[in-house]
């Protein structure tokens, strides 16, 4: 098989990639490990920036977003038993987000990419292997029902997540890479719940941190800190609903609708970029080249922001013949996922339980201080809604 830009996984960052390319007349193929079924069933992110929105507008997907997201004009902080609402348009000339699940993002471009007819290969495992993407000529290799396949194309876009191929083929000596680990994690819950509140609440208690999202007017999302070690098993759903009750003020603990779990899982809290993002005829995107802390809300939307760099980078070169857009690409894509960075690691450092007093004595000065200082309060407000591309 042959194709101009084959794409490693069929997350958010490899879907939108390959729509983008798509719809700018670029041929495209996308080899995936999961089934699709297994894809549409993780659930992750739920909170959408401004340019997120705005891709999936571009790439012609953005019909049911538009009519079943929830637009979202602030956040409330919750510390020491009161609730402190951040009020986005007015710190931010009128900005606003989307709460739309990345499971509905997904579904959305799974049936863009079926009905556009363009190839998508499932349920490889983890047999893909990248080759000679120093030169002009790559190859992506896989298997798939116990057949060898093979891809030449022009660029192999490494959109697999974390724990992909991509990063990991790269020469050790070729990619430097800065990680931060967090001693907790979080444990979710989702259900068929009205949300305690209609907007989200990030709680900082005694007990942990705590967020109440939502995923429509009838569907929560809920999450707790949890210890790095904690098991998923340990928690009935009637102890996850009563830490959370504990975590709340009053008044939500009393509007707190419970009900049976869909989905409970725990992920870990990680900071990790890794640099550069294009090595030859390799470029990363997306989790294969940086993980934020979910407490910002940043890491779908920082996929996007590297999709909506590395499309504008691959159109340029083949309308062009201009290889500016591809030579930047890195560079451009690290100065936000930087600032990501910083803002998703101090919203975790800001809200989380840590060992010590003193530790809690500050970040609850801190908190007061960002709700009574309009500095403070724009500069949550900004980062939240997006910075600028
Ligand atoms: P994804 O979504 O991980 O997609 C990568 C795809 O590549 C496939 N893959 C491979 N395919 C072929 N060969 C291989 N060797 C492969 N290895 C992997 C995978 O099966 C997968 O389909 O990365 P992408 O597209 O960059 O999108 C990034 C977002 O998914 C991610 O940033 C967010 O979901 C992060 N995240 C959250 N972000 C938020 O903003 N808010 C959240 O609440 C939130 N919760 C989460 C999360 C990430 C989680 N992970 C990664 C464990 C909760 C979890 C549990
Ligand atoms: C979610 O709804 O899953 C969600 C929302 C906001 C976050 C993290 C996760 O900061």
């Amino acid at each position: 098989m042959r194709t101009q830009v084959a794409i490693i996984g069929a997350g958010p960052a490899g879907l939108l990639l390959g729509q983008l390319l798509f719809k700018a007349g670029i041929d495209n193929v996308i080899v995936e490990r999961q089934t699709s079924e297994y894809v549409l069933g993780r659930i992750r992110a739920g909170v959408l920036e401004q340019v997120m929105v705005e891709l999936m507008d571009e790439c012609g997907v953005g019909a049911r977003m538009h009519r079943e997201g929830l637009v979202h004009e602030g956040i409330e902080l919750l510390f020491k038993g009161a609730r402190h609402r951040i009020d986005f348009p007015s710190l931010t000339h009128g900005k606003t987000v989307m709460v739309y699940g990345q499971t509905e993002v997904t579904r959305d471009l799974m049936e863009a990419r079926a009905a556009a007819g363009l190839a998508t290969v499932y349920d490889v495992g983890d047999t893909v292997s990248l080759h000679d993407f120093e030169g002009t000529a790559p190859k992506l290799r896989y298997r798939k029902d116990g057949q060898s396949h093979e891809i030449e194309c022009d660029f192999i876009a490494g959109c697999d997540g974390f724990h992909g191929a991509s990063r990991a083929s790269v020469p050790k000596g070729a990619i430097r890479e800065y990680e931060k680990i967090y001693p907790f994690g979080w444990l979710g819950l989702l259900a068929d719940v009205p949300p305690v509140f209609h907007e989200l609440i990030y709680a900082h208690t005694e007990r942990g941190f705590a967020l109440c999202s939502m995923r429509s007017a009838t569907r929560s999302r809920y999450y707790v800190q949890v210890p790095l070690e904690e098991k998923v098993e340990n928690w009935s759903d009637e102890a996850f609903w009563n830490e959370l009750r504990r975590r709340l003020d009053p008044e939500a603990r009393e509007r707190l609708v419970t009900g049976p779990s869909l989905e409970k899982s725990i992920a870990p809290l990680r900071s990790f970029v890794a640099e550069p993002m294009r090595f030859g005829r390799l470029c990363l995107a997306g989790d294969a080249a940086h993980i934020v802390p979910p407490t910002g809300a940043k890491g779908l939307n920082l996929a996007a922001s590297d999709v909506k760099y590395l499309a504008s980078g691959l159109i340029e070169h083949y309308r062009e013949r201009s290889s500016v857009g591809l030579d930047h690409y890195s560079d451009r894509a690290l100065r936000r996922i930087w600032k990501a960075e910083r803002f998703s690691w101090w919203f975790t450092m800001l809200m989380h339980k840590f060992p010590g007093d003193f530790d809690r004595k500050v970040q609850e000065a801190e908190l007061d201080y960002l709700v009574h200082s309009n500095a403070a309060s724009t500069a949550l407000a900004e980062n939240y809604v997006g910075l600028r591309l």
